[in-house]
């Protein structure tokens, strides 16, 4: 499927763990930084993406979202993948489903 630049997917409802979570993101992004804070302030283990430093991820995230805004989580699983858009839905999603 091909997204443009005014068709992105709709954002996922996830409601469960992802084995592997990446975040895509850049230094100066405010809304960045907001998300980073908590996983620091949880201890999480997500690899980050700067899509500032590194073409291939800012192309990986355009592929799949139809645009390049960050930041963006994505989770990936044995048989699915998902990418979650929106600082506050990602902060909301962490909170619920890593909160040890
Ligand atoms: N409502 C979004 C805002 C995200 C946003 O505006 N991100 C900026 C960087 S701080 C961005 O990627 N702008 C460039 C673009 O949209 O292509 C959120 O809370 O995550």
């Amino acid at each position: 499927m091909f997204w443009n630049r005014t068709s992105s997917p709709p954002a996922p409802v996830v409601t469960s763990r992802a084995e592997k979570l990446i975040l895509y993101h850049y230094d100066g992004c405010f809304f960045c930084h907001r998300v980073r804070k908590v996983i620091d302030q949880m201890g999480l283990d997500i690899e980050y993406r700067n899509i500032l430093q590194n073409g291939e991820h800012r192309q990986e995230l355009a592929e799949a979202r139809g645009r390049t805004t960050v930041p963006v989580l994505r989770g990936i699983n044995k048989d699915d993948e998902w990418w979650m858009p929106e600082s506050l839905d990602i902060v909301a999603y962490l909170k619920e489903y890593y909160a040890d």
